[in-house]
């Protein structure tokens, strides 16, 4: 028998339904199904069948541009002295790094962690590697054990802390890297109807990269950070080969600024690219999802002849730990994704049929900080993602990109200049950007005659 608690719980919202299947296969079936029911949040499952109800897409208020901090990459006064701050934040333990990594790369045709893919184009280094060694870097410049989190899914959880252990933590101590694991939505069907994976087990969905604030509050991460003096979160994604991580310049702004939270962005030139659009929304910064764009607005050009709205979200941010902390309790908007879905439908086996995902996203906290940096920065040196197999920001235009970023940076240098024909690859860990490889040349051509910096 369910207890009475949960009957309750699922009577007085008409989802008793759910325990159709189980009841049909007896009380082993209704126990275990017991315990997955009794793992759901009430209050979110009544926001999301609030949304459910609502549907469509949220009306987008007034827009405009929103101020830029200049690229990291552009040398100025006000670069150095952010750069300096950084850096110094970096020296007194004050920053941990995150990266969030939930997810399969099922959309590349991997079937393992996304940050497993080998990018690397000769070595083959995983996209976890190139983070990886460049946190060790950064540790061994600032002589700081800088903690790494890495959020990942249910769905690959297990399988990243093994990809880790089997490569010996690429080095870092394994103590040092903190791995959480987000949590689950339960999708819905059409009607607002509870679907089921199996008769016994809920379908659920990760929560979304939204989730992270949640994950880390679950996981303690947020009491942990603090009591080891921590301040300040850098964020990033998994996908983005190229991204600096703890960049001091873009950490520094941000601290300069007293900001809760900063976002980097590249100049969109494309209107249907596939970012998010940074803008002032009714005055407030604001990342709206290319989908809930209108294809109008999007379009449209400014004096100079560029896109009028051209911030477009990399999802690299910095956070005031607080602020962060603020976003685990009090939750984000709940976004609707219409999906064909395995799940049962009448019957005891899944069928394909439709249902609703819920997701949140990291970037909604941004309309609740009182203060934001949106840093402007290059595409060539920062982004390149790779999400799909074949066509935009594929495996290909990701790799190439990290190729040609690493060719520019060896251009400035009096190392050998790669053959153009060849592939090319800067290993993880030798240089954090070009500059960095510049002041380093002395050691680099050692390094480069030891072939850590190698071509085919
Ligand atoms: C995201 C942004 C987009 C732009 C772009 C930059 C959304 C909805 N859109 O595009 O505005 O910034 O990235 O690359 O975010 N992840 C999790 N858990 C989840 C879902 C995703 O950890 O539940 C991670 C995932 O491992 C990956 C990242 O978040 O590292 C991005 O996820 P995505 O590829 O689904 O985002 P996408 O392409 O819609």
């Amino acid at each position: 028998m369910i207890s009475s608690d949960l009957l309750e719980a699922l009577q007085g919202r008409g989802l008793e339904a759910v325990l159709e299947p189980a009841q049909k296969l007896g009380n082993v079936a209704l126990k275990e199904l017991e315990q997955d029911l009794a793992s759901i949040h009430w209050p979110t499952l009544d926001r999301q069948l609030e949304a459910l109800k609502k549907g469509g897409t949220p009306s987008v208020g007034k827009l405009a541009p929103p101020p830029l901090a200049p690229p990291s990459t552009i040398p100025s006064h006000e670069t150095q002295e952010a750069s300096q701050m950084g850096w110094n934040a970096l020296k007194e333990g004050r920053i941990a790094l995150c990266t969030v990594a939930g997810g399969q790369a099922s959309r590349l045709g991997f079937d393992a962690p996304k940050g497993a893919y080998p990018l690397g184009s000769v070595s083959g280094a995983s996209l976890f590697q190139g983070m990886a060694g460049q946190v060790a870097l950064l540790r061994k410049e600032t002589g700081i054990p800088i903690p790494w989190i890495i959020q990942t899914g249910p769905g690959n959880h297990e399988d990243t802390i093994r990809f880790f252990s089997k490569r010996a933590f690429f080095g870092l101590s394994s103590s040092s890297i903190h791995f959480i694991c987000q949590g689950t939505l339960p999708a819905l069907s059409l009607d607002g109807q509870l679907l089921l994976a199996t008769p016994t087990s809920l379908f659920r969905n990760p929560d979304g990269h939204g989730g992270f604030y949640a994950a880390l509050h679950a996981a303690g991460t947020f009491k942990l950070l603090r009591e080891k003096g921590i301040d300040t979160l850098f964020y990033c994604q998994v996908d983005n080969p190229l991204v600096r991580m703890g960049d001091p310049a873009f950490l520094g702004h941000h601290l300069k600024s007293n900001a809760q939270m900063s976002i980097k962005v590249v100049e969109k030139t494309d209107p249907e690219e596939k970012v998010g659009l940074v803008a002032l929304v009714d005055g407030t910064p604001s990342c709206i999802e290319y989908s809930d764009l209108a294809p109008e607005l999007a379009k449209e050009k400014s004096q100079d002849g560029g896109l009028l709205f051209r911030a477009g979200n990399i999802a690299i941010h910095a956070f005031a730990l607080d602020f962060a902390e603020s976003c685990a309790t009090h939750p984000l908007e709940l976004h609707l994704a219409h999906k064909k879905l395995f799940a049962l439908d009448g019957g005891m086996q899944p069928v394909e049929r439709d249902g609703v995902k819920f997701e949140t996203f990291v970037f909604d906290a941004l309309t609740r900080a009182d203060e934001v940096v949106v840093q402007m920065c290059e595409r060539d040196e920062e982004f390149a993602p790779v999400k799909n197999r074949v066509g935009q920001d594929s495996i290909r235009t990701s790799r190439e990109a990290l190729d040609s970023r690493n060719r520019n940076w060896i251009s400035g240098s009096t190392l050998p200049s790669f053959n153009e024909r060849k592939r090319s690859e800067i290993l993880p860990g030798i240089a954090l950007c070009g500059e960095s490889l510049l002041q380093k040349e002395n050691d680099l051509s050692l390094i480069f005659r030891n072939s850590l910096l190698i071509e085919d």
